[in-house]
């Protein structure tokens, strides 16, 4: 199967190369050979709730037991039924009797070079304060607080204050418009959003409560709003609505135990990209997600207590949530946290981080590794890295250039790569290599954990051959599992259990190879993915065709260099002509619309979209004009062929 989207299957349908790990690395790693690995995943396999029950049991708190490891009401899951536990709690408090009470927690840096450090003590101190401040605010379990924060220890802070107290976060990532944070207000009905005055973004001020502001005036629920002070710009403070975060936690203490709740009680909503224009919310639950994080963390980092951890993914995604808060805070590990931009005050900032904080696990994502790529190899050159010693990827699927360069000029060919597969949906990592046991291939997320049971099936639904590319799914539930949809369950049925029998549809293609390693092959829907960012063409035409001289628009994704995928939005216009101002003005009000990640990089003006004779658009011959790619496909069906000439004749 060919991925039209990026073009890169042919260079991994013929990856040969296999790099077992070193002596040295699996010497020291917990799981250390592939037969224990297998051995594991047949256990699992065997019988998913044994697995995970003995597991759950020593890898959390429990104020009170569970009875029964999982209800399974397809497609409704209940893991640990009944039981009582609490996400801040497993990150926070079972560390304080422990040797890691004073062991950094987190590491940050700011852009400009300012830093922090907070212990497992003090985190937990300042996490029980803003709990204590949410409360002033009357923020009880099941209220919704919306988060559109930079990355401060205080957004970490926040999000486990929430989980303290059974209030549901939903982080909006800081670059979203004002639209988009209304749309998630409005749709999780947020009583309360947590910001700042500002961030920090090569060396700019980014002023996010202006935004806030905007968004506010079409949020009806959202009742009161704190603002951190982290730029110390100017700012407008609405008197009965906003509130400085210093002044909420000035006269509150730092005592407020965590509340014991049910496994199934809602621990985050965070909205993701479909194949329609409605972003979704998904649903996570608490104990279920806490133990996947949490495992899936150790086992894939293979995690020490003397490693400096560091995965660069702002929290407003979900690797932020899964692998920069809840996986590694509730395993007790120390994680860097940075604010800006990997190429502030120069493009050696991540190589200077890694030096000076002497990092030892990275994970990142395939577009930053092609833009350092690009920047050269002199910035890494600069620095002494060598404390690294095992490298991570997740976004998207890595090109074997790509890896074979994070192999060697980052990881010194000696730390191994973990190229991770998953989706904001399955809360954690579901295939990856465990890096003591599996011997990696460059461009392959290689194989499924333990407990995740993958399936690939073709259009009629029937298993794949191996080297057969076919629809991926998982074929049993698992505890990180996503629990809904926020507020729409038809969707949630219809999305991913409604095509493969008895499967979650994980929307992706995938091959699996002979060694039964898996190869991702990219979506199989209107998903494209840029920089790693999920975004559905859908969304972004809906957000073209409301500027008053946009009549009809298409939008597909191109292959790109750095960010994988561009977007390239094909327009018909009404009432204007064709002008260089109005693709400006355009972009401006997509960046409006949805935010800057949704800019289209090319905008082409056309007479007509090519449609087929029942009207839907010719979008695969648009990704091939969008590509500059020849081969135009069978035009037979061309309701106007005419429109498609004058396609080409444009740029
Ligand atoms: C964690 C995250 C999920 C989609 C997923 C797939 C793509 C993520 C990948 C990968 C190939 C990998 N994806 N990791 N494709 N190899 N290692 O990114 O979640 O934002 O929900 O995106 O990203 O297409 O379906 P999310």
């Amino acid at each position: 199967m060919a991925n039209e989207s990026t073009g890169r299957i042919d260079n991994v349908m013929h990856e040969a190369r296999v790099f077992p790990p070193t002596p040295e690395f699996q010497a020291k790693a917990s799981i250390s050979s592939l037969e224990q690995y297998q051995q594991m995943w047949d256990e699992a396999k065997a019988n998913p709730p044994a697995f995970w029950d003995k597991i759950a049991k020593t890898e959390l708190h429990w104020f009170e037991p569970y009875r029964k490891t999982l209800e399974w009401n397809e497609p409704f899951a209940k893991w640990f039924v009944d039981g009582k536990t609490n996400a801040s709690y497993n990150c926070l408090d079972r560390h304080l009797s422990t040797s890691r009470r004073d062991k950094p927690a987190i590491i940050w840096e700011g852009e400009p070079g300012d830093t922090r450090t907070l212990t497992y003590a003090e985190l937990h101190s300042e996490v029980c304060r803003f709990a204590n401040g949410l409360k002033k605010l009357g923020i009880q379990q099941g209220d919704v607080v919306s988060i559109y924060m930079p990355m401060t220890p205080e957004l970490a802070i926040a999000m486990l204050a929430c989980a303290r107290i059974g209030a549901i976060h939903s982080v909006i990532f800081a670059g979203f418009s004002a639209e988009a944070i209304a749309d998630r207000n409005q749709d999780a009905s947020a009583r309360v959003v947590l910001t700042s005055d500002g961030a920090w973004r090569r060396g700019k001020e980014l002023s996010l409560k202006a935004t806030v502001d905007e968004a506010l005036k079409k949020s009806p629920t959202v009742e009161k709003c704190v603002v951190l002070k982290r730029v110390g710009n100017d700012v407008e403070m609405q008197p009965d609505r906003d509130i400085w975060w210093h002044d909420l936690i000035e006269s509150v203490n730092d005592d407020c135990p965590a509340e014991p709740f049910d496994s199934e009680t809602a621990l985050f909503i965070l909205y993701t990209s479909g194949s329609t224009g409605k972003p979704k919310g998904i649903k996570h639950t608490t104990a279920g997600y806490n133990l996947f994080a949490k495992q899936t963390f150790e086992w894939v980092f293979d995690h020490r207590d003397d490693d400096i951890y560091w995965c660069t993914a702002d929290c407003g995604w979900i690797t932020g949530h899964s692998y920069v808060v809840y996986g590694p805070l509730s395993a007790g590990a120390t994680c860097l946290m940075y604010e800006g931009a990997p190429n502030f005050p120069d493009e050696g900032r991540f190589w200077n981080l890694i030096e000076k904080y002497k990092v030892t696990i990275l994970y990142t994502a395939p577009t930053a590794i092609r833009a350092f790529i690009k920047w050269g190899d002199e910035w890494v050159d600069k620095h002494d890295i060598s404390s690294l010693r095992l490298l991570g990827t997740v976004g998207e699927g890595i090109n074997p250039e790509a890896w074979m360069w994070y192999h060697e000029k980052i990881g010194a060919s000696r730390c191994p790569i973990v190229d991770t597969w998953w989706q904001t949906e399955t809360g954690g990592i579901m295939m990856s290599p465990l890096p003591g046991a599996i011997p990696t291939k460059p461009g392959s997320c290689t194989k499924p954990l333990p407990g995740v049971i993958p399936g690939i099936f073709d259009e009629n639904n029937e298993p794949c051959e191996k080297n057969q590319g076919g629809k991926l799914t998982i074929t049993h539930p698992w505890p990180g599992m996503l629990r809904g949809i926020w507020g729409d369950e038809a969707r949630y049925k219809q999305q991913y259990w409604s095509t493969v029998p008895n499967c979650y549809l994980a929307g992706d293609n995938a091959r699996l190879d002979d060694d039964g390693y898996y190869w991702i092959m990219g979506r199989i829907d209107d998903v494209i993915n840029v920089s790693g960012h999920r975004l559905s063409t859908i969304e972004v035409e809906s957000a073209l065709i409301t500027h008053p001289n946009v009549a009809e628009s298409a939008v597909v994704g191109r292959p790109h260099d750095i960010k994988g995928q561009a977007i390239a939005a094909f327009v018909t216009l009404r009432d204007a002509e064709p002008s260089d101002e109005l693709k400006a003005a355009l972009k401006l009000h997509v960046r409006k619309e949805i935010g800057a990640l949704a800019v289209p990089d090319d905008i082409r003006f056309t007479a007509v979209l090519p449609k087929t004779r029942s009207g839907k658009i010719m979008r695969r011959l648009l990704r091939d004009i969008a590509s500059g790619k020849e081969s135009l496909g069978d035009m037979s069906t061309l309701e106007d062929v005419a429109s498609l000439s004058k396609l080409q004749e444009e740029d």
